[in-house]
């Protein structure tokens, strides 16, 4: 099998700070946490900027710009930019991160979907919260759409191949991976793709084996089982680590990170993000399936390389 990609998703624009005091929120924070990341096994970062004040997702360049270029500057990793962004931005906020850095790698969510985490508001009192912006935002997701329309999809695929930064369509239902067969018929994606398949989002498909596995065969129905690469995102806890094992027997790849679960055991939080790398790692020992280094990842998805950046 081919080695295992590992992709740290350190943050997110979803997870509260309540949620997690190791919740990386200032560049610094997320600078550091990437190289641990990375020495612990991660080929890819994806990267969201939050507000070093207080930790609201922002859709800031200048803050964007200070992680990525602390990043670049002591690591190899790849670094995968979100086009998802923070919730409430629009289509032209969440792309420009792909034209201002062309970075090598951006998240390409391709459908609409309710992304919601409403219920996670029932954990807490009003008291429990460290920053007075969190239970309006967290309640405020019953009422969210994550837009990405096909006219949004459409521009975020051509601003992505004008800069020569490679997708990674995120897939949170079976109907997003008819969107990217939709995509590679009208020429907007070559084959291969590389896809996430993110379960366990509410409002998206569920984390079963069986959810997974449809996810897989449909796949290799539309697209044929060469010609496209897949990774699992498996949200919230035990589904992360559950998603991970199948990837790793299945041939795919996996993404962990604070960004879709806080915990490494039953009510334990993790204290880093390598921490959950390191899990998955072990995992894959397991398995006797090796860990893909940065420049391998870089092999196996056809990236143009850390030298041909914008930052
Ligand atoms: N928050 C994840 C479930 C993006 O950043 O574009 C999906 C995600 C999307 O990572
Ligand atoms: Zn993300």
């Amino acid at each position: 099998m081919e080695k295992l990609i590992i992709t740290a998703a350190l943050t997110g624009a979803v997870t509260m700070p309540t949620q997690t005091p190791y919740l990386p929120i200032t560049p610094q924070q997320l600078a550091d946490e990437a190289v641990r990341a990375a020495e612990a096994g991660a080929a890819s970062v994806h990267i969201h900027a939050r507000n070093p004040e207080d930790g609201t997702p922002t859709s800031n360049l200048d803050v964007y710009r200070e992680i990525v270029a602390r990043i670049k500057q002591r690591s190899d990793v790849i670094v995968c930019i979100t086009t998802g962004g923070a919730l409430g931005a629009t289509p032209e906020q969440r792309i420009a991160v792909v034209p201002t850095f062309k970075p090598e790698l951006a998240s390409f969510n391709m459908g609409s979907i309710n992304f919601a985490i409403h219920p996670i508001a029932e954990r807490y009192e009003d008291k429990d919260y460290k920053y007075p912006w969190e239970k309006g935002f967290i309640l405020g997701t019953k009422d969210n759409v994550f837009r990405n329309t096909f006219a949004d999809i459409e521009y975020f695929c051509q601003t992505m191949k004008q800069n020569g930064t490679r997708p990674e369509c995120e897939a949170y239902d079976v109907g997003h991976i008819y969107n990217i067969a939709y995509l590679v018929r009208g020429k907007l994606l070559v084959l291969p793709i590389w896809m996430q398949f993110v379960t366990g989002v509410l409002g998206g498909i569920g984390s079963s084996l069986e959810d997974i596995m449809y996810m897989k065969s449909t796949s290799d129905r539309l697209f044929g089982s060469q010609n496209y690469k897949w990774s699992a995102i498996g949200v919230g806890y035990p589904d992360e680590f559950k998603a991970a094992a199948l990837a790793i027997m299945m041939g795919g790849h996996v993404r962990v990170g604070l960004e879709d679960n806080i915990y490494v055991k039953k009510g334990k939080l993790a204290k880093s993000n390598a921490e959950l790398v390191e899990k998955v790692v072990r995992i894959a020992r397991e398995f006797e399936r090796d860990i893909a280094t940065p420049d391998e990842a870089r092999k196996i998805l056809n990236l143009k390389g850390k030298d041909k950046v914008g930052y």
